[in-house]
């Protein structure tokens, strides 16, 4: 067992439009440029949303594996898919972005409002993502943007069983507007509720994303960083690209003296062959 950081980096996400925020990797060269930078400075997990040639959110299969396939040419980095997709994406589409055969996908374990919107994902969405995962040999990450997620999550591996790798990790998505805040007292509130031998990351939405780093940091957990969840660097500067975000992690995981581990040691950690 390693004791350093896992970075991820959620490059796009499906929120942003492109014409609002120009410097958003949506097209396969750019999310491939922003993966081999953010691995150069300490990713060593990439959570995938696709865009379209119009830019917009798909889960059109054919632009999914292209994004998978060229990702994975270039960089050594872990590919976690989305499940999780747009707020308006039908089930059957978030499940079948499991045909393209990432590393990972993510696996929100609840519904949350999200902003105006509600992000849906009842329990038979849940049960089915992570019983197709298990058969096909995808590592879910499990995403949590309430509390009352973790108590799912016990329930998901008490009655479904453990997942693929057998090792499993959360991901706290927090100060979502609709979800628990970006704050210390409520990161630390998750922690007695996550499985036993669970890792978990977080991951702070807007402003919190600093205040979760470093509490995330100061628990022994792991990052989530990225222009999915994150676009002002600092008040009045908007991020430059998702290298940055990575890079301050990376910093502050040296910080507290747990430097980012390599795709090596975030497979060896998560239950992913080489
Ligand atoms: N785009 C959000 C509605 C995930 O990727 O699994 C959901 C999301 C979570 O981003
Ligand atoms: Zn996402």
């Amino acid at each position: 067992m390693t004791s350093g950081t896992l970075i991820t980096v959620a490059p796009t996400g499906a929120e942003s439009a492109k014409a609002d925020v120009p410097a958003l990797p949506v097209t396969v060269a750019e999310v491939v440029a922003t993966a081999r930078d953010c691995q150069a400075v300490g990713a060593a997990v990439v959570h995938l949303h696709v865009r379209d040639a119009d830019t917009r959110p798909t889960l059109d299969l054919g632009h999914v594996r292209e994004v998978v396939a060229a990702v994975r040419e270039t960089t050594d980095l872990v590919v976690q898919l989305s499940t999780g997709g747009a707020v308006t994406d039908p089930f059957d589409a978030r499940l079948a972005v499991l045909d393209a055969a990432p590393d990972a996908a993510s696996l929100t374990l609840g519904t949350v409002n999200f902003g105006r919107d509600v992000f849906a994902n009842p329990w038979d969405l849940i049960v089915e993502l992570h019983t197709q995962m298990q058969q096909r040999g995808i590592v879910p990450e499990y995403e949590v943007f309430d509390l009352g997620h973790l108590a799912t999550l016990s329930r998901l591996l008490d009655r479904h069983g453990p997942p693929h790798g057998g090792h499993v990790h959360v991901d706290l998505v927090m100060g979502v507007p609709g979800g628990m805040p970006g704050t210390t007292q409520a990161l630390a509130a998750c922690l007695p509720h996550l499985p036993p031998g669970a890792t978990f990351a977080a991951t702070g939405v807007g402003r919190t994303s600093l205040p979760v780093m470093l509490a995330a940091l100061s628990a022994g957990g792991h990052l989530r960083v990225g222009m999915e969840d994150t676009l002002t660097y600092a008040p009045g500067e908007p991020v430059r690209d998702n290298a940055q975000l990575v890079a301050r992690a990376a910093g502050l995981a040296r910080i507290a003296q747990r430097p980012p581990m390599s795709t090596d040691d975030a497979r060896a950690l998560l239950g992913i062959p080489r």
